[in-house]
């Protein structure tokens, strides 16, 4: 369109001055739009420069901002890597640890499994002994009551041996209803009149004086108690003193003053009880010399008087040649003389014997025995 505009200058004159108006306004119009857009686009150019610098200052700041944080990660980072370091160096010291323990685990369940098996066999074992102690324990029972029996036996024994040994123990032995009723026969043999009582109380004395031989008691081991056995404390000892039953005396047909004066007591008592029909008061005498002891026979006679009869020593309480009485203390006083050779009597306890237990009468000196029984009978 340019080129058109040309040819039209070059050949319509008047035409080409208009068109150089038109252009000159045209290019003043430009020029002016230059300017315009100069001053215009050098407004925004400051703008935007301004606006560059103000985003070259925020990335200063966001590079410092980042470059901080980049320090304080970097920093982190390195605080992270050490503690991973140690957490590491602590696994490994848990997993030497689990090791160990594991071990120990081991070595433990074995420890459990043998000490499971210590205890099965201890079971076992406690078993056997408690069956055990059962057996023992019944044993310890039936011992117990045998050893209580031996005991019980033995002191039985012991007190049937003290009969032979001790003199009120012997009564139940020697001077027993049995003893005394089984001589009655004997007796009937012997009394020539049974209704003359001095007379046929006089044949006993004579039949035991004149048929029972004396002899001195054999020495007699003195039995230990029990305990005394059980432990061994005892001594051995003998006693010689033996009193003999009035079968055994005639059996044997000797005996000394007791077994003699025993003898004599029975037949008179059985005499009295079984023949006569009166059981007259009868006396045991245990008579004390200064050196000796004696056994004889006495009874009171009414009056308060008194008879004594001793087989052994061959002494009865006479008038000529019969058994009679006398006043008692005159009639002891006789009699300790009888025994002066043995220092005479210093003490007397009379017996009664009833189903062979001893009551005692009286105790004491002559004197005493004699006002006893002249104030009683
Ligand atoms: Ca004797």
């Amino acid at each position: 369109m340019g080129e058109e505009k040309i040819e039209e200058k070059s050949g319509r004159k008047v035409v080409g001055r208009g068109v150089a108006v038109a252009l000159g306004v045209v290019c003043l119009f430009l020029a002016t739009g230059l300017v315009w857009a100069i001053v215009n686009y050098t407004s925004i150019i400051n703008d935007l420069n301004a606006n560059l610098a103000s985003k070259n200052e925020q990335i200063d700041q966001l590079q410092t901002w980042l470059q901080g944080n980049i320090t304080y990660y970097e920093s982190q980072i390195t605080g992270l890597e050490t503690q991973i370091e140690t957490l590491e160096d602590q696994i490994q010291i848990l997993e030497n640890e689990k090791l160990s323990l594991q071990s120990q685990v081991n070595s433990l369940q074995k420890e459990k499994a043998t000490l499971q098996s210590q205890l099965h066999n201890l079971k076992d074992r406690y078993n056997q002994l408690q069956s055990a102690y059962r057996t023992l324990e019944a044993d310890y029972t039936d011992l117990s009551a045998s050893y209580n029996d031996l005991v019980e036996n033995y002191e039985k024994w012991r007190a049937y041996l003290e009969t032979y040994i001790y003199l009120i123990d012997s009564f139940k032995r020697t001077l027993n209803d049995d003893e005394i009723l089984s001589l009655t026969s004997l007796v009937e043999s012997l009394v020539s009149d049974p209704d003359d009582w001095w007379r046929s109380v006089k044949q006993l004395y004579d039949y035991v004086a004149y048929n029972i031989q004396y002899v001195s008691d054999e020495p007699f081991p003195v039995p230990p108690t029990a305990s005394e056995l059980e432990s061994g404390g005892y001594t051995n000892a003998t006693v010689e003193e033996l009193f003999m039953s009035p079968t055994e005396t005639l059996e044997l047909g000797q005996g000394d003053c007791d077994d003699q004066a025993v003898l004599l007591y029975a037949l008179i008592k059985s005499y009295n009880k079984y023949v006569y029909g009166t059981d007259y008061e009868l006396w045991i005498m245990d008579v004390w010399f200064k050196e000796a002891a004696h056994l004889a026979v006495a009874f009171p006679v009414s009056g308060g008087e008194l008879t004594i009869i001793d087989p052994a020593g061959h002494y009865y309480t006479r008038w000529l040649l019969s058994l009679s009485s006398n006043d008692p203390y005159e009639e002891l006083e006789k009699y300790s003389n009888y025994w002066s050779e043995y220092g005479g009597i210093t003490y007397i306890t009379l017996y009664s014997i009833y189903e062979g237990e001893a009551y005692e009468v009286i105790s004491g000196s002559i004197q005493e025995v004699a006002d006893f029984i002249e104030e009683n009978y």
